[in-house]
């Protein structure tokens, strides 16, 4: 559009140590993202995970990848096969991986090899409530998040539940990756303000990309 689009699409912003912003990365690979997901929802639907406190989340989930990340009483944990269908869960798309391992180049973690995507989709007044990642095998991978759709308000704390937080807008096509010192930071996403966005609708999703199982679960 003009000037300076081009600059901030290649732009890194550092947020924190470990954490950097790619504003825009995935705006012009949105529609086939977007494509993707869907085809994945048709195998694996989005549903609302119970935690293992009991509580039914507003966010719903679902997964791509060799492995999935589901939820209930028994905890928090990755699968190789989706609990509600008993098959594994759908392969990652080349789209989504690609992008994925770009971004982390951009961040400095060239060589990031995603196992798992989770994909999360928030309606209206859907939130997150402050949480480490503390699943996966490896911390030593980065986190790589892209938001699409409507924009939603991201808490980022620090190592500890009751640090302060910052509050970051993200919105359609932002890229962030989490990686080094940054991987355990406590963080949430605020109830999702009422909005409309022409490729979603009245939704945001967002795609996590994660090094989640072993040398031995990949
Ligand atoms: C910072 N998702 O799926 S993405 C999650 O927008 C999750 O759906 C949010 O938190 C969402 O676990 C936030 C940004 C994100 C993801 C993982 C992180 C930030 C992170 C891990 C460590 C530090
Ligand atoms: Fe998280």
């Amino acid at each position: 559009m003009d000037l300076f689009d081009d600059i901030e699409r290649e732009a890194v912003l550092p947020l924190a140590p470990g954490a950097a912003l790619l504003r825009g990365f995935a705006r012009d690979d949105a529609t086939a993202l977007l494509d993707a997901v869907a085809g994945i929802a048709a195998q694996a639907l989005f549903r609302h995970l119970v935690t293992p406190g009991g509580h039914t989340m507003s966010v719903a989930t679902t997964s791509c990848g060799a492995l999935g990340w589901t939820s209930d009483d028994s905890g928090y944990r990755y699968t190789a096969r989706d609990p509600a269908t008993g098959r594994h869960w759908p392969a990652m798309p080349n789209t989504l991986r690609q992008l994925a391992q770009n971004a982390a180049k951009l961040a400095g973690f060239a060589g990031f090899t995603p196992d798992a995507c989770l994909i999360n989709r928030y309606a209206p007044g859907a939130r997150l409530t402050l949480h480490q990642d503390r699943n996966e095998h490896d911390f030593a991978a980065p986190i790589v998040s892209v938001s699409l759709g409507i924009p939603a308000v991201f808490l980022f704390g620090g190592m500890k539940r009751s640090d302060p937080t910052r509050k970051l807008r993200l919105a359609h096509g932002d890229v962030v990756v989490w990686g080094g010192p940054a991987r355990l930071r406590f963080h949430g996403i605020l109830p999702l303000a009422h909005a409309t966005h022409p490729l979603t609708g009245d939704c945001r999703i967002n795609l996590t990309f994660r090094k989640a199982g072993s040398a031995r679960e990949r």
